[in-house]
């Protein structure tokens, strides 16, 4: 294990002296956002959680090796490299260390290396989801299964429309998984701040919510919990808009026949470009007030479990 898992000098200081640590995905560089915004992204939100008070962990496998915490040159090579870089959810893990190859880890990969890092608090954008039509295709992200079971935090803007929403909400209250809103009581939707949907708890505090966590782990409530943060106003898109691009985006990847893992990343960048770009500068901004508030909640959390 110890030659597969290779820790970076900054993380394993924050794991020894228990300082508050935060996660980072790293598909969100190499699949979800084009070059260069997508380094740039990287970069700054490891800066935003150092400016908070804690520290950045960024994951991926690179050349077969687990990283957490990677340095600048292997963030710009995942950045400026996607179509060498393999979307590694959970079940590629083991694959693409077999073969050497490096992967950039979705939610679900991330939440699971996290785990085995002793990383508990989360930030990304958005989590994959049930998608609309599932009841045929059957296509519900494996983030959602890893939420069911394994012990983080993900802290996200909530899921994107171009997911059924309700049956995303319904297959994590099957899996027990809490759906927190902080600041809120109904479920953001990525680029904007409402949905239909209520979430299960409005919590209106990082304090607040590390308590529950540490309480739903310390009694064994094994699996993920979700904390929806709404993007800010200011950033926040129109919804008519939006769902025109994402309708559009959809019909797009039905003609052509897409589906499996590149579903998500053609969407992204479809509804990138139909939004003539707009889209991307609202992704990166939610994903900086989530990087904020995952470091807000790992700090409380740390704090619960010095006492
Ligand atoms: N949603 C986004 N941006 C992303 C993703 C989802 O708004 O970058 C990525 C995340 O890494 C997520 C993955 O875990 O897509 C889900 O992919 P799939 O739908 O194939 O499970
Ligand atoms: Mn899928």
């Amino acid at each position: 294990m110890n030659d597969l898992l290779k820790i970076s000098e900054e993380v394993q200081d924050a794991l020894d002296h228990h300082l508050p640590i935060v996660a980072l995905e790293s598909t969100i560089i190499s699949h979800g956002m084009p070059y260069p915004k997508n380094l740039e992204t990287a970069l700054n939100c490891e800066k935003i959680i150092r400016e908070k008070g804690a520290v950045p962990a960024t994951i991926a496998i690179i050349k077969g090796k687990i990283c957490v915490g990677l340095n600048s040159e292997e963030l710009a090579y995942l950045a400026k490299n996607a179509q060498d870089v393999v979307k590694t959810s959970r079940r590629d893990i083991a694959s693409v260390c077999a073969k050497g190859l490096t992967g950039a880890t979705t939610v679900s990969s991330t939440m699971f290396i996290a785990s085995l890092a002793g990383i508990k608090i989360f930030a990304t954008g958005g989590i994959g989801g049930v998608h609309r039509n599932a009841e045929v295709s059957m296509d519900i992200s494996a983030d959602l299964e890893e939420l069911a079971q394994t012990n983080v935090a993900v802290i996200c803007a909530g899921a994107k429309a171009i997911l059924d929403l309700a049956k995303t909400l319904e297959y994590l209250e099957t899996k027990g998984v809490p759906v927190i809103g902080y600041q809120t009581d109904t479920l953001p939707a990525f680029y904007t701040r409402t949905s239909p949907y209520k979430v299960d708890y409005q919590m209106d505090s990082p304090k607040e919510i590390a308590k529950m966590l540490k309480i739903k782990w310390d009694l064994g409530l094994n699996g993920g919990a979700l904390i929806t943060n709404p993007i800010p106003e200011v950033f926040s898109l129109d919804e008519k808009l939006m769902n025109k691009a994402i309708d559009q985006a959809l019909e797009e990847a039905k003609e052509q026949h897409i589906g499996g893992k590149a579903i998500t990343p053609y969407l992204l960048s479809r509804i990138k470009d139909l939004t003539k770009g707009e889209s991307l500068a609202s992704n990166i901004q939610l994903v900086y007030h989530n990087c904020e508030l995952a470091s807000l909640i790992a700090k409380a959390y740390n704090d619960l479990n010095e006492i």
